[in-house]
């Protein structure tokens, strides 16, 4: 689409969607009477910017259905993030909200090549998790087969690959990488079947892991970016050109901010994402703060589209992690582990990756009292962090008991996490 009419399309689509979330939503009526402003006030796409953010916090408060803008008769599907901080992000979606849903996955889908010849593998996780059936939409709408398989039972996966013939798979980087791995255990050769492409996505990668998964499952390896706050999978997809992912900035208007200013950034300059949906129904959002670190690229892309481009994701603006593609915040853990007797204030959180597969360990320092305590006691309290800390994330992670005063002190914040897995 020629810039001019795309800017007219998502000004007239913007001031639509202001009207509505202002007369449907409160929260939004408040936000709007705190900053002084009236829906009439926007007019032009600048005006985008005298909307107040709104962050994952204000959409807990309104946890389950407060941020929805249309009476639950017409909620036909809902979502939840992953993760489980408190109460988690519900999604929902009305009827046409599926339909954008599928449209834009399947634009997703199609870069990848992805036409009704093919069969398309679908290792993303089903249930309240989006990536599950935004791909299976979108793989609907394109007319491709789907293999709703969901996510993990590896050798399975590798079975129905081989019997089935799969031509796209659809997963984590990681597990893509973790599934070439049992292949190479297995005897099964993967450049051998009959991948073509994979879509992949849900958590942070790297230019070096897609040489090597490009490699080990000769395959062309695009990234696809969204959130389950804005709609899921199918906010942005690379083009074969691999230079940045196309927004599909007609559905959803992209800025970029200094995390710290809160300033609009100019194109090129690297920030914060913030999104705009222009045409959900079920739970519009303007001006999400997604905290993920990009950012955006204008000039033309050699293949044609017009869409404007994000860079790959490279960060956070807030220590949000994604292990095994959930959702964990490090005061999670540090709740479940504040709450036990016998150890200090003192911990520290590693992630690495093993063979494809994040692993958290946790390590917390003992009580000098503890510390010269029976092993079995020690031990006992070891077990007793873990599960607590399994309850809080929904993830195992190994719990290691360490001396008194053995972590690093530090005289301004706290360095809590050591992520070891190099993803930026
Ligand atoms: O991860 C939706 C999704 C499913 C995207 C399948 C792609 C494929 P959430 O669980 O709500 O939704 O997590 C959203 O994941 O804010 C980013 O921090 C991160 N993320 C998603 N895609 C990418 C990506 C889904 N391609 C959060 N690169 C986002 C880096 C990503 N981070």
């Amino acid at each position: 689409m020629p810039i001019g009419e795309l800017r007219a399309l998502q000004r007239d689509r913007l001031r639509a969607v202001v009207k509505r979330a202002y007369d449907m939503v409160p929260y939004y009526r408040k936000s709007f009477a705190d900053a002084k402003l009236r829906p009439e006030d926007i007019k032009s796409l600048d005006d985008i910017r005298r909307i107040p953010f709104i962050t994952k916090t204000e959409l807990r408060q309104g946890y389950p259905f407060g941020m929805f803008a249309v009476p639950m008769e017409r909620i036909v599907e809902t979502h939840t993030s992953s993760g489980t901080t408190g109460k988690p992000v519900v999604a929902g979606y009305t009827r046409n909200d599926i339909d954008l849903w599928s449209e834009v996955m399947a634009r997703a889908l199609s870069m990848a090549g992805a036409t009704e010849k093919d069969i398309i593998q679908n290792c993303y996780g089903y249930g309240l998790f989006t990536g599950g059936l935004g791909v299976h939409y979108g793989g609907h709408r394109i007319g491709a087969t789907v293999v709703p398989i969901s996510a993990g039972n590896t050798k399975k996966q590798l079975e129905i690959m081989l019997d089935f013939q799969t031509t796209l798979i659809t997963c984590t980087p990681s597990y893509s990488l973790y599934l070439a791995e049992v292949a190479e255990e297995e005897g099964v050769d993967l450049r051998k079947l009959s991948l073509k492409a994979g879509c992949f996505g849900a958590e942070m990668w790297t230019e070096k892991i897609r040489e090597e998964i490009e490699r080990r499952l000769n395959l062309l390896a695009l990234n696809i970016y969204g959130l389950t706050e804005i709609i899921g999978p199918g906010v942005a997809h690379e083009c074969p050109e691999k230079c940045g992912l196309h927004i599909f900035e007609d559905h959803f208007y992209p800025e970029i901010i200094s995390p710290e200013t809160l300033e609009v950034l100019p194109d090129g300059e690297r920030g914060e994402l913030v999104l705009t949906t222009l045409t959900r129904e079920g739970m519009p959002m303007l001006r999400f703060r997604t905290r993920d670190i990009t950012a955006l690229r204008r000039e033309p892309c050699s293949c044609g589209r017009t869409l404007v481009r994000m860079e790959r994701i490279t960060g956070r603006s807030d220590d949000m992690l994604k292990i095994r593609g959930v959702i964990v915040f490090p005061y999670q853990i540090e709740k479940a582990i504040l709450e036990m007797k016998g150890i200090e204030p003192h911990y520290q959180i590693i992630v690495t990756r093993e063979h494809h597969l994040d692993e958290v360990e946790v390590q917390v320092e003992m009580s000098k009292k503890l510390f010269s305590d029976e092993i079995r006691k020690i031990e006992e309290l070891r077990r007793k962090i873990e599960k607590s800390i399994e309850e809080a994330i929904g993830l195992r992670a190994k719990v290691s008991l360490v001396e008194p005063k053995s972590l690093p002190r530090s005289e301004g914040k706290a360095k809590r996490v050591i992520d070891k897995r190099q993803l930026s």
